[in-house]
């Protein structure tokens, strides 16, 4: 099996990098050349923006795949950002987060630059853990094993959802919470033509939240609270570079 990733930028010339986009994967090898044009057609057609560097890297997987569970799906009724956000800090407050800690993580996702990773935020203190702000924590090294795809397809279809979208951010959340030192991940995409969100956690599932921004809007990102006490290097080696395969 082979790991893709994908990340596209504008680099401009002095000022700062800026995000368009990325996608990783686990794949099988016969699969490269199709997934290479599909992350390139991706990029070079992103509503963010046209990138003038798209950088993939390619890596032969070695080791064992570790199997975890897909989360349960669901799809909240939500009219507007105001409720979305109601919906998302009573989520967090009855998961033990604190509120300074909430608030802290709508900041990073409503904030104006976007990140190219997640942000890591303590759940007691509301403190920032990732050691490199602006770019996150980039989850990868996630797949899922052909059959559950074929399946999770079969489900996602039933409910008018078998999206590109929300298979990749429903194995990519199933990815973070199979960590047990994260408590829930909170995602609103960064395109400015996809609005709706979702809060994942063991103890719900992956909940799709409707409206969390207005259309239009360059603002996105992820945050993963953590436990209080995470030992963070432990908790991003196996965000970063464990290989899994979601099972269903
Ligand atoms: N690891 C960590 N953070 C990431 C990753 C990754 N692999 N990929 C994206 N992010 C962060 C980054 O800060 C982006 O700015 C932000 O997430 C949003 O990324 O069920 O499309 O790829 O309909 O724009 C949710 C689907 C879609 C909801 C999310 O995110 C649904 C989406 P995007
Ligand atoms: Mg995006």
């Amino acid at each position: 099996m082979w790991s893709i990733r994908m990340r596209a930028s504008q680099t401009g010339r002095m000022a700062q990098e800026r995000h368009i986009s990325g996608a990783e994967g686990i794949f099988e090898e016969r699969e490269l050349p199709k997934i290479l044009r599909e992350f390139a057609d991706r990029a070079l057609s992103h509503p963010r923006g046209k990138p003038d560097s798209i950088i993939m890297t390619l890596e032969a997987l070695q080791e064992e795949l570790r199997r975890i569970p897909l989360l349960d799906v669901e799809t909240l009724p939500c009219r507007s950002p105001a409720q979305a956000r109601r919906i998302i800090t009573s989520t967090l407050s009855s998961l033990a987060v604190s509120s300074s800690a909430i608030d802290r993580g709508l900041s990073v996702l409503l904030s104006p630059n976007a990140m190219r990773g997640a942000a890591l935020i303590r759940a007691y203190s509301g403190r920032r853990a990732e050691p490199d702000r602006e770019r996150g924590v980039r989850v990868s090294r996630f797949g899922i094993e052909r059959s559950s795809l074929r399946k999770m397809r079969r489900m996602l279809s039933r409910a008018g959802i078998d999206t590109i979208t929300v298979r990749e951010a429903l194995i990519l959340a199933s990815k973070v919470v199979s960590a047990p030192q994260v408590i829930a991940e909170v995602c609103f995409s960064d395109d400015p033509d996809y609005t709706t969100g979702y809060i994942a956690s063991r103890a719900f599932g992956y909940r799709r939240i409707p409206h969390v921004k207005k259309q239009g809007s360059l603002r996105g990102g992820r945050v993963f609270y953590i436990a209080e006490d995470t030992d963070t290097e432990s908790l991003i080696s196996y965000l970063e570079r464990m290989p899994v395969l979601t099972v269903w």
